[in-house]
């Protein structure tokens, strides 16, 4: 008998462990100016994992009251990164519970004889995580991929060694986003005694640990704590509203008395453009350089900076370098439009995902995936099924690649009030990190929730309202896969996105069905809402190598026939007005749990998991050239495809 509870390791532990206060704003990212220096803290931590049957070991032995090599043996962990694949070591890699890091690191006397304020910025850590500094608990975290801040200034000793510690739990139940939960399986004929599996309800491993870089920052006393920008376009001209809100330590919150805030606009070379008095307010940039997605103008991702200055009556100044696209996204019910044009979106769904690191942000990944967005001629892509890291979005926004940008409430159920919460909680903090972000054209609440259910009605017009209210200058989404008839949730939102895989998970091997089922059930979707809809997922397993002709399923021919067949619906579906985007699943194959329908992962990518690319891969890049309307020359195309495409009218 196995027992599915809903009591998680570690969540009670999380609680023995939480003297602090969460913290839901993780600031501004850490940038340097004339007023912030900025210090790494990436590298090679210790790290030790609590043991899977005792995990209150590291609260109860006080692991973070000093340097954790004193109190047990330690391996180095290489952060950023997942802990699961760096090692050998099949109890790391299925580790359920707490993994504890620590590390030390100086901060120089200068910032205390300077009078600074000095912060701790973690990019994300997957999924509860208490953050100790010097022994004592600094903050806590519920949730992976999302910043996380505190305030370290008397925490910290100047000149001398400190000690940061932070603990991590992976346990996800059903009260987590996303959901998941713990099996107890008591047959003792067939499990030792206390034996236990984490499962959960996506295709994805749940890669733990800390996933982006740490930082520790200063600013002055008094400092902007955050900037909201929001653009629009009148003709050739842009208009840039901002809102600047600072903030000042406690014993000198009189100085706020004597606040003020100065703006000055430069465009991507760094000269100044224009300038403007006053902590909120609207800013004409004439003859402005527009943001525009990759391949919709000669120019794409052009950003001007906003360097935001706050004085306080000493004088003295916070600086922040705001990046800016100047851009406008509308939507009625056929139609997303960039600057008044209307856009279409090719993309693919992505994964934060590479061997090794897992989930770890790898810069050189990070420039490698856009060389493959803009060498297939895609201009956009889903954060499929979490937010991304910053530097990602960063990317992003530099190069006009469009975001779907989504939050990590994947395949989510039950619908009660605290996820809820949870989920409304979720989306402010992601609204509020990626608010200023050109590139980030749309809002995803989740993918794929168990929308028949009646409870979903509820739930998604209040997580999607909620998401409105924090910014109504983007359309709210969530992926849907549920029978249209059944579906709760689409009455909610502004653009349907749909996930459908036929050919693959229905009618198995029957290509020539695709075109019809797809062009059917897309058209009634828009008939049922009244909205512009798009596919966010469609796709085929390949095993890069395995070749068959006629195609068969797995082989690369089978994925390439497939999404051939899906152009035409596509090509059909746009044509007639309604039909807003196509995103392949997935950009590349990705790490799942074991189980008899992955081989070594999930095999959907267009692109390996080390990035070299199958034949769909050039198939999509003649597809995304055309639609774009841009040849590409005949000899770019592998001979191989020619003979696939030329069965094909379109091509
Ligand atoms: C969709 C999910 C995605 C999966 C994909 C698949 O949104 O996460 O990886 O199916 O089965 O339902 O490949």
């Amino acid at each position: 008998m196995e027992t599915w509870t809903v009591v998680a390791l570690g969540i009670v532990t999380l609680a023995v462990g939480t003297h602090a206060k969460d913290n839901s704003w993780g600031g501004l990212y850490p940038r340097e100016s004339a007023s912030r220096e900025v210090r790494s803290l990436d590298g090679l931590w210790n790290f030790r994992l609590s043991p899977l049957h005792d995990p209150d070991k590291g609260f109860r032995e006080e692991w973070y009251a000093q340097p954790m090599c004193k109190t047990g043996p330690v391996i180095s962990m290489a952060v950023p990164s997942s802990y699961n694949d760096v090692t050998q070591d099949k109890a790391l890699r299925d580790h359920i519970g707490w993994a504890w890091y620590d590390r030390t690191f100086y901060v120089p006397t200068r910032w205390q004889s300077d009078n600074l304020r000095v912060v701790l910025r973690l990019g994300s850590a997957h999924y509860n995580s208490i953050i100790y500094l010097n022994g004592e608990a600094l903050t806590s975290h519920e949730g992976g991929h999302l910043p996380i801040m505190a305030e370290i200034t008397k925490g910290v000793v100047y000149g001398k060694e400190n000690l940061i510690t932070v603990a991590i739990n992976n346990t996800l139940t059903p009260e987590t986003i996303p959901q998941g939960s713990i099996i107890h399986h008591n047959d003792s004929t067939r499990y030792p005694p206390g034996y236990f599996t984490q499962s959960y309800n996506f295709d994805f491993t749940n890669y733990a640990g800390l996933h982006r870089p740490v930082y520790i920052y200063t600013t002055p006393q008094t400092y902007i704590d955050d900037i909201l920008v929001t653009t629009d376009i009148d003709g050739k001209d842009g208009i840039i509203t901002y809102n600047v809100t600072y903030s000042t330590s406690q014993e000198e919150s009189q100085h706020l008395l004597g606040v003020g805030c100065s703006i000055k606009v430069l465009n991507n070379k760094g000269d100044h453009v224009t300038s403007a008095m006053g902590c909120y307010g609207s800013i004409l940039v004439t003859n402005a350089s527009l943001w525009w997605p990759y391949l919709m103008a000669e120019e794409s991702g052009y950003m001007y900076t906003l360097l935001v200055a706050v004085s306080d009556e000493t004088g003295r100044l916070d600086i922040y370098p705001q990046k800016v696209g100047i851009r406008a996204v509308g939507w009625n019910s056929t139609t997303l439009t960039i600057n008044n044009r209307p856009m279409y979106l090719r993309g693919c769904g992505k994964h934060e995902d590479a061997d090794i690191r897992g989930k770890g942000l790898d810069y050189p990944l990070v420039v490698k995936d856009f060389s493959l967005l803009k060498w297939l001629g895609a201009n956009s892509f889903r954060t499929s099924h979490y937010p991304y890291a910053e530097e990602i979005m960063d990317m992003a926004d530099q190069e006009g690649i469009m975001i779907v940008d989504e939050s990590p409430a994947v395949g989510l159920s039950g619908f009660g009030e605290t996820l809820m919460n949870k989920h409304i909680s979720v989306m402010k903090e992601l609204v509020r990190r990626d608010k200023n972000r050109p590139s980030v054209i749309m809002w995803s609440v989740g993918n794929e929730p168990q929308s028949n259910q009646a409870a979903a009605k509820d739930y998604f017009s209040k997580v999607v309202s909620a998401t409105k209210s924090e910014d109504s200058s983007r359309p709210v989404t969530c992926v849907l896969n549920r029978p249209k008839e059944k579906d709760q949730a689409g009455r909610s939102l502004d653009v349907i996105l749909v996930n459908r895989y036929y050919s693959w998970y229905g009618d198995t091997g029957h290509l020539e069905v695709i075109k019809l089922q797809t062009v059917t059930e897309f058209s009634e979707w828009h008939a049922l809402h009244n909205k512009p809809v798009m596919i966010s997922e469609y796709g085929a397993g390949s095993i890069p190598g395995f070749h068959m002709d006629p195609a068969f399923t797995w082989t690369e021919e089978y994925q390439a026939e497939l999404m051939v067949q899906n152009f035409e619906a596509f090509d059909e579906l746009r044509s007639r007005g309604y039909f807003v985007g196509e995103m392949i699943w997935n950009f590349a194959d990705f790490a799942t749990p074991q189980g008899h329908t992955r081989a070594a992962g999930n095999k959907k990518g267009i692109f390996t998991r080390n990035r070299q690319p199958k034949m769909a891969a050039h198939v999509l890049r003649y597809h995304y050239h055309k639609v774009a309307n841009i040849s590409l020359i005949a000899d770019q195309i592998p001979l191989c495809f020619t003979s696939l495409m030329s069965e094909n009218n379109d091509f």
